[in-house]
């Protein structure tokens, strides 16, 4: 059967549990024409986290399939990735002696201001066995607390503190940084974020705090802050608020990182090399604030 131009691209999913994250069949991520592109950009938002099995990626096209659908920025703010000559890929390689390990629960880059809108994965080396990738869907929880807690957090802002992880790395390169939005990072000061984020695209809310980066809740005590938090966190991370994939050679998997959150799991010995891009984003907006985000 012939497409019309015009009509939109179905893509073939195949589902990952009954909320979110689905596997897209069937296409080849260098040769997107504009539909696909659309489709793929609208099943980001629709399944949170979406992969393609199969695809023969190297830094250079993964960097274009990034400028296909969106912005791409550098590759992190502060890390610097020398094996790689695309400055725009943060080369995730665990023989790194400097290798950071994702095994705690984060949304990619919360600690500046605005943080990726997405970020594209690709698996380069995988061990034998292990090495999964888990990620949370955050509207989903925050749809599933009760209506008294969900409007306790509706109107909370955190702080999201980017020094504790990388402040010190940052300091050895002697403060100079990658430039993120347009200006050099020299420095990892804190910065507040609402604690439930209304989706730029979807209106939807989710949580937005996240226990690689919140450091705390602002206006209550350092007691509540943390039980705030705690609870937020256990919530978040139930078994059926997440999925988890088995990488294979050639996979790449791209996430919405407005709405979820992600963990990589510490379980190998082998060497794992994955490489990242990830989209710039907007400025999380929460409930009370009126107005589409400032791009
Ligand atoms: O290595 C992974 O599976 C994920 C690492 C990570 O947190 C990321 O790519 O943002
Ligand atoms: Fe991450």
């Amino acid at each position: 059967m012939t497409q019309s131009p015009s009509r939109p691209t179905t893509l073939t999913l195949d589902r990952l549990g009954p909320s979110f994250g689905a596997e897209v069949i069937g296409l080849d991520l260098r040769t997107l024409d504009d539909q696909q592109v659309a489709a793929v950009r609208a099943a980001l938002v629709e399944h949170k986290v979406i992969f393609f099995r199969g695809q023969d990626l190297d830094d250079a096209a993964q960097v274009d399939l990034g400028h296909r659908l969106g912005d791409v920025t550098a590759g992190h703010p502060v890390a610097t990735s020398t094996e790689v000559e695309h400055p725009e890929i943060y080369n995730i390689d665990s023989a790194d002696p400097e290798f950071s390990f994702s095994d705690v629960w984060h949304t990619d880059v919360t600690f500046m201001e605005r943080p990726p809108l997405g970020s594209i994965l690709r698996a380069v080396r995988l061990p034998s066995y292990g090495g999964d990738t888990s990620w949370v869907d955050s509207q989903l929880a925050y749809e599933s607390l009760s209506a008294p807690v969900r409007d306790l957090v509706d109107g909370l802002t955190a702080v999201h503190d980017g020094d504790r992880e990388w402040g010190a790395y940052l300091r050895r390169r002697g403060g100079q940084g990658n430039v993120w939005d347009g200006r050099q990072v020299t420095g990892l000061s804190p910065v507040e974020h609402p604690v439930v984020r209304v989706h730029p695209e979807t209106g939807r809310k989710g949580l937005f705090v996240n226990p690689g980066f919140t450091s705390h809740v602002v206006g209550v005590s350092d007691a509540e802050s943390r039980a705030i938090l705690d609870l937020l966190y256990a919530h978040l991370t139930k078994p059926e608020h997440t999925v988890r994939h088995r990488w294979q050679a050639g996979d790449v998997g791209i996430w919405d990182n407005r709405c979820t959150l992600h963990y990589a799991n510490r379980d190998y010995t082998e060497t794992r090399v994955m490489r990242r891009i990830t989209l710039q984003g907007d400025r999380p907006v929460g409930p009370g604030e009126k107005g589409r985000p400032a791009s």
